[in-house]
């Protein structure tokens, strides 16, 4: 039976899955899947705590902060030393970071994820007067403590990471998008070499918890493991890209939010008082620029990765292609086209990740199919940036219609609405919190 107030049940419930995510210095995505820190995650997190607990929030984001590279670079995964080596792989040992002045003692990865923090801490510190004047006190001196590093991050991404001289951010990694298997990265990972042996040499532990018809294959797994070991090897360089690592990709989604975080740096400089805010702004007007030039495709009318390599864009229609979206300057023609491709019966709101009517749709296979909270939050910013209210209040309806329904699962089937995957998920307990709010 339905309860009388389904919203009040739902933020308990979102409230205990991130109570039972937290470690004490940070949030796990999943207890059973994912038990180390990830990075968008945290930023994720942060902004369903914005809501119940912003002390935690900014715990969480400076746990991950710590973690930092000296060049900037926010890795994607920070280990926890308390964890088993082998209760994730690949772990901590498989990695061999550098070892650099200040390393905390956590291990971490040497990749990124999209860098949401920036937006995140600005939610937090947007909310954090609602919770008394002890907590905006608070919030001001974390976002000085932030800001330096959110703009070093920034710098990493905007001068290492452009590989293609484009005034894009490159990833080197499927991984780095946060969408790991889509179909966006097909083209580019066909011509890396997959060496299969690499799995005789480690242990997916991902299929000992999950079901493998859910995860990306084993060939694509080899080919993410040679991938690592490649930028590993090269000691997490970033010079010649292009040259020396055989995956070097622009992914409109990861630049979207490279954007967005300047637009949230910018109103960050301004609350500090602080004389880059117009800086901020203008590099966000530069990606948005770039963004339109080299991911747009006149013929299918829609954003595509292109692989910086081979200078081709992915012939795929997925979810990242719809999240430019969220740029406020993304001229009205484009924002139509977007916003009608969404309702279309390739996506439909809430929108799938991977086009419904294209070969390479599997409802069940991670990022190849299911619905995604997260992705679909960032797409109902994009909606509301643009003033389509009514498609908005939409969509936060039928994703917190999903959420009741099924419960806080990581990826929802695209059919069916049930829940897949990882069943107390930390990014989807979050954002529904936001979506309630
Ligand atoms: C992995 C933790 C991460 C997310 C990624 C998602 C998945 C698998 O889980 O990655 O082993 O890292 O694709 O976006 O951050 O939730």
């Amino acid at each position: 039976m339905e309860s009388p107030d389904p919203s009040a049940d739902l933020w308990r419930s979102a409230t205990r899955v991130l109570d039972q995510n937290w470690t004490g210095r940070y949030t796990v995505p999943s207890r059973t899947l994912y038990p180390h820190q990830w990075s968008w995650d945290t930023a994720f997190a942060a902004i369903g705590l914005a809501y119940v607990n912003p002390g935690r929030a900014w715990r969480d984001l400076r746990s991950l902060f710590e973690a930092q590279w000296p060049d900037g670079r926010v890795p994607h995964i920070v280990f926890d030393p308390d964890v088993p080596e082998d209760a994730y792989f690949p772990g901590p040992r498989f990695w061999r970071v550098p070892a650099y002045a200040g390393r905390p003692a956590r291990g971490s990865t040497g990749l990124v994820q999209p860098p949401m923090h920036a937006l995140a801490a600005w939610e937090v510190y947007r909310h954090a007067a609602a919770h008394g004047a002890d907590a905006a006190q608070q919030a001001r001196v974390e976002l000085d403590w932030l800001y330096p590093r959110l703009v070093a991050q920034q710098e990493f991404l905007g001068d290492r990471r452009d590989a293609g001289g484009s005034g894009l951010a490159s990833i080197v990694h499927p991984w780095e998008s946060g969408l790991d298997n889509s179909p966006a990265w097909d083209d580019a990972l066909a011509a890396v070499p997959a060496d299969m042996s690499l799995l005789d040499t480690y242990h997916r532990r991902d299929l000992d918890v999950s079901d493998a018809t859910h995860r990306p294959t084993d060939s694509d797994y080899a080919r993410y493991l040679g991938l690592v070991e490649n930028y590993r090897d090269g000691g997490y360089s970033d010079n010649d890209l292009a040259l020396r690592h055989p995956f070097v990709v622009e992914c409109p989604a990861f630049n979207t939010v490279l954007a967005t975080a300047e637009l949230a740096l910018a109103q960050i400089a301004g609350v500090l008082g602080h004389p880059a805010a117009h800086r901020h702004r203008e590099r966000a007007q530069g990606i948005t620029a770039a963004i339109t030039h080299r991911l747009w495709d006149p013929e299918s009318n829609f954003f595509h990765a292109r692989d910086v390599r081979s200078g081709r864009l992915s012939p795929e229609h997925v979810v990242s292609g719809l999240l430019p979206l969220a740029l406020p300057d993304l001229d009205s023609r484009r924002v139509d086209t977007l916003v009608a491709a969404a309702k279309s019966a390739r996506f439909g709101l809430p929108a799938p990740a991977n086009d419904r009517t294209g070969p390479s749709f599997d409802p069940v296979r991670y990022w190849r199919g299911p619905i995604w909270i997260n992705v679909n939050w960032l797409l109902r910013r994009g909606l509301l940036v643009h003033g389509r209210r009514d498609e908005a209040d939409e969509l936060r309806r039928a994703l917190l219609r999903l959420v009741h329904r099924n419960g806080h699962y990581e990826y929802f089937h695209p059919g069916d609405g049930s829940g897949l995957g990882a069943p107390a998920f930390s990014w989807t307990a979050a954002l529904s919190l936001d979506l309630l709010a």
